[in-house]
């Protein structure tokens, strides 16, 4: 019987602060979002600003839209989406890929779906003051190239960050972990998560136990908010597979304003990027002939 069966594996583990269902709503055209992140009762999770578990089908989609101020993270568990820029930058991303995009000081771009079932993660990470307005910048990585490792029943890919001695590639602006963690029935496993970052899981699958061996399963389409530690265990105490996301990030600690897909610092930062975008300056300079369509 190892350790963990007695004892806490962390000092200081982890636990479930606050347990949220994902409801299901409209966004996009004819897309529909579980919205994990961003929603009322979930806004202050700093440095992430929305979490959607989205679901899009032909002829729906997110037509051309811009964004400043912070990345998008876009993760296909089924299907593909296809974008494409201002700048001439297009692809399209399929199931296990991930396109990480800091839009900095502006992006204009449209993600449509590429098939005829589309469903993946957006999750929108914000940048510091000092970092908003850099230069847009992409990364993307195939599902053959995300770092995956597998222990004892417990298969992790790595989007962002380490976890079972392994990197994910991925450059991230505000420090950030990514992890995609599929458990067999019947196992468990201790992440290290850094003390001082914020964190959350997303329950994409099944249904596990997190943080205390002694709490209540939690199912598919909630997010539960972590408490500070230096770790999380999980258990899969199911019959069924288990799959979720667990995701950190470094604060920010900045004060935040959103106008939709535009993330400052100020009121006035914000007036400035809708007159900006408005007319086509300082980042948006691509957007004044630009039709994705
Ligand atoms: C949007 C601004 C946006 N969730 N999930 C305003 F940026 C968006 C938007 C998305 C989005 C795109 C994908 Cl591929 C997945 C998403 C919001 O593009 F819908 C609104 N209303
Ligand atoms: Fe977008």
């Amino acid at each position: 019987m190892s350790q963990s069966d007695y004892s806490p594996a962390f000092n200081k583990p982890r636990l479930v602060l606050k347990k949220v269902l994902a409801k299901s709503q409209h966004e996009g055209v004819g897309a529909v979002v579980r919205r994990a992140i961003g929603r009322s009762e979930l806004k202050n999770l700093d440095p992430f600003i929305m979490l959607d578990h989205f679901s899009v089908s032909p002829p729906g989609g997110f037509p051309d839209h811009p964004h400043r101020g912070f990345e998008t993270v876009t993760y296909m568990l089924e299907g593909g989406i296809t974008h494409k820029d201002f700048a001439g930058h297009e692809g399209t991303i399929r199931t296990g890929d991930v396109q990480w995009m800091t839009a900095g000081r502006g992006i204009i771009h449209s993600e449509m779906p590429a098939e005829a079932t589309n469903k993946g993660l957006q999750l929108w990470i914000n940048l510091s003051a000092n970092n908003k307005m850099i230069e847009p910048n992409y990364q993307e990585v195939v599902s053959e190239k995300i770092p995956s490792a597998e222990e004892d029943g417990v298969e992790v890919r790595v989007i962002a960050g380490e976890a079972m001695g392994i990197h994910s590639p991925v450059y991230t602006t505000t420090p950030t972990m990514f992890l995609d963690f599929s458990m067999k029935p019947g196992s468990q496993f201790h992440q290290i998560i850094p003390e001082s970052w914020n964190s959350f899981v997303y329950v994409i699958e099944g249904e596990g136990v997190f943080g205390s061996p002694n709490s209540s399963p939690n199912m598919a389409h909630h997010v539960l908010v972590l408490s500070n530690g230096n770790g999380l265990s999980i258990w899969n105490n199911s019959s069924k597979g288990l799959r979720f996301v667990l995701i950190g990030g470094q604060p920010i600690n900045e004060p935040v304003v959103q106008y939709g897909p535009f993330v400052m610092n100020t009121q006035h930062e914000i007036d400035k990027t809708i007159e900006d975008y408005h007319y086509s300056k300082n980042g948006f300079e691509m957007g004044k002939y630009f039709k994705s369509q």
